[in-house]
């Protein structure tokens, strides 16, 4: 006996990564519905080798369904996400509403899988920013280990964390910048985006930090510890798929590089790709469709006491998004709504 599962904002990029990551894992579904909304309603998505059509969002009633996996704007989900989990649905949201409710979960499997057990209080859990998700997934065993003070991050984010008329801004000025005539001005973001990178992503706070930034500091310490001081500045560059970041880490205690290399080797959703010669790290174009975290460039940072510099690369779109949340389904399957 398996699940029925919905997920919704199946036309976007993160609810396609969904589909097609319950399908890959195998997540034991007796029936999946596909949501999106009205102008979207018919529109075939696929899911492993069958194909499904869009629902209108709007109109599903969400009784006898067990899981949802939001995949659609803030005020959207404010609408829909606690219509869906007093149902009876759990819901499993990547937008960012809920993420700072202390009511509500905030979940990276692989750090913190237990606080999965809190979906009670609301019936929903929440899933990270993508670029807070990849950071976390590398720091917790390092953290364990030597207990992290502070982090200093600099990203590198791909324009699929925007969405898909993002890309085509790439994809199309990129194209237009060879062709007279044909040059296509900015409109997803404030300044070109082909062949430059933009210090920007979301939008500005009093403070002059971005939320984006404010989101890693603050998502880092609701998820592995709240005395982790998190200082970030995120950066979008012109690749289609996967985040990258520049981590500098200072710890309570000493941890030699070739340790943090084994532990790091060790720990659940990792993978060290560290050779110090040409081409011996991960770049984004070769994390794409994987579920891994990958740590390069692993070294002492010898101008602070106990620091380290890394640099951490994921596909933004499966654990950034789509992989996080059916982990975090699986969690609850063999936790809380046990099956068969
Ligand atoms: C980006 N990280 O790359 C963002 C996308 O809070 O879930 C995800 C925004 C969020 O633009």
């Amino acid at each position: 006996m398996g699940y029925r599962v919905a997920v919704v904002g199946a036309t976007g990029n993160v609810g396609r990564e969904m589909l097609a990551i319950l399908d890959e894992r195998q997540f034991p579904v007796d029936e999946v519905a596909a949501l999106a909304s009205r102008r979207s309603m018919g529109t075939e998505v696929s899911f492993g080798d069958r194909t499904l059509r869009c629902q209108d969002l709007e109109q599903f009633d969400f009784s006898g369904w067990d899981i949802a996996l939001f995949a659609i704007g803030s005020e959207a989900t404010k609408i829909h996400a606690p219509r869906a989990a007093k149902a009876g649905c759990v819901v499993i949201d990547n937008s960012s509403l809920y993420r700072y409710d202390p009511d509500v979960p905030l979940v990276v499997p692989e750090v913190n899988a237990d606080a999965v057990m809190g979906y009670s209080r609301r019936g929903i859990i929440a899933n990270p920013n993508c670029s807070t998700a990849q950071m976390v997934v590398a720091l917790k065993p390092l953290h364990d280990r030597a207990r992290i003070k502070r982090v200093v991050v600099s990203t590198y984010q791909s324009v699929s964390g925007t969405g898909k008329e993002a890309m085509d801004e790439l994809w199309n000025q990129t194209k237009g910048l060879y062709v007279p005539g044909q040059e296509v001005a900015p409109k997803v973001y404030p300044r070109q985006i082909a062949f430059n990178v933009i210090p920007h992503i979301d939008v500005f706070m009093e403070d002059g930090q971005t939320r984006e930034e404010w989101k890693m500091a603050v998502e880092t310490k609701k998820i592995l510890d709240p005395a982790i001081k998190v200082t970030a500045t995120c950066v979008r560059v012109p690749v289609f798929v996967g985040h990258s970041e520049a981590v500098n880490v200072e710890f309570e205690e000493f941890l030699d590089e070739e340790e943090a290399r084994d532990i790091l080797r060790e720990a659940p959703g990792c993978m060290v790709i560290d050779k110090r010669e040409p081409g011996g790290y991960v770049t984004p174009i070769e994390c794409v469709g994987d579920y891994a975290t990958f740590i390069s460039r692993i070294r002492q940072d010898p101008t602070v006491e106990n620091g380290l510099n890394m640099w951490i690369v994921s596909d933004n779109l499966r654990k950034g998004a789509a992989l996080n949340a059916v982990q975090i389904a699986e969690v609850l399957g063999q936790r809380a709504l046990k099956k068969g």
